[in-house]
């Protein structure tokens, strides 16, 4: 898939305000600082659409991103952030739930997963979550130009093993470096054809 056209549209707290969900969306949720917002702007080719910051906690609210007029991309605020307050954590988790629940036009969240680290406990609880909300979920190895090829296929096969301990089934898995602008078309082809197959089934 080509983006013609990729542009933000609202960022918010309130569900409310969220664009109508009368458009397919894709969403981007993962531990923060694991690179959601540098993976949106990677896949559209826009350097500075989605705001990126070294320290964790960057983004704080539901971003709405409008491409090719025709599908929405969402940027989340992270979860797992130690640093903040509980009741600043309280706000976000139940943010993120409500979008969650409220979202029907969701047709995939990609859940990022950083590629140099053990599997943590908070995103399979994450996984765990979006499953009982029956979420479709699709993983995203993030920062893989951090790591050798044999590292890289160590990680995944851990984080793959750890999966199988409470799903029968792997959801489809992304490497991907936005240092390296790698994994781009595979998801973009990915989005495209969740898109056209429901257009079919239409
Ligand atoms: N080496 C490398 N660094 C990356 C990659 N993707 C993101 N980063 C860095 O990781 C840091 C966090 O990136 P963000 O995109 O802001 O992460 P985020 O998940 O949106 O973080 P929050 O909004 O705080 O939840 C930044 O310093 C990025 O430059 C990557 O593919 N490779
Ligand atoms: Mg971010």
């Amino acid at each position: 898939m080509e983006i013609q056209t990729a542009e933000f549209i609202i960022s918010n707290t309130d569900i409310e305000k969220c664009p109508l969900p009368n458009k397919p969306e894709f969403a981007f949720i993962g531990r923060s600082n694991v690179g959601k917002s540098s993976l949106i702007n990677m896949l559209t080719g826009r350097k500075e659409l989605a705001k990126i910051s070294s320290t964790p906690g960057k983004t704080q609210t539901i971003n709405h991103f409008l491409i090719n007029k025709s599908w929405y991309l969402v940027d989340l605020p992270g979860y797992g952030y130690a640093s903040v307050s509980k009741s600043l954590k309280e706000n976000w988790s139940h943010m993120i739930d409500t979008y969650f629940k409220n979202r029907t036009n969701l047709y995939c969240t990609f859940v990022l997963i950083d590629s140099r680290l053990e599997p943590q406990e908070k995103d399979m609880e994450f996984i765990k979550r979006l499953g009982s909300l029956n979420i479709p979920i699709a993983l995203v190895l993030t920062k893989t130009d951090k790591l050798k090829q044999s590292e890289l296929g160590k990680s995944k096969n851990k984080i793959e093993k750890r999966l199988l301990k409470d799903w029968e089934e792997l959801p489809p898995l992304f490497i991907t470096s936005s240092e390296k602008k790698s994994g781009r078309t595979a998801l973009l082809d990915f989005i495209d054809t969740a898109i056209n197959a429901d257009r079919e089934n239409d």
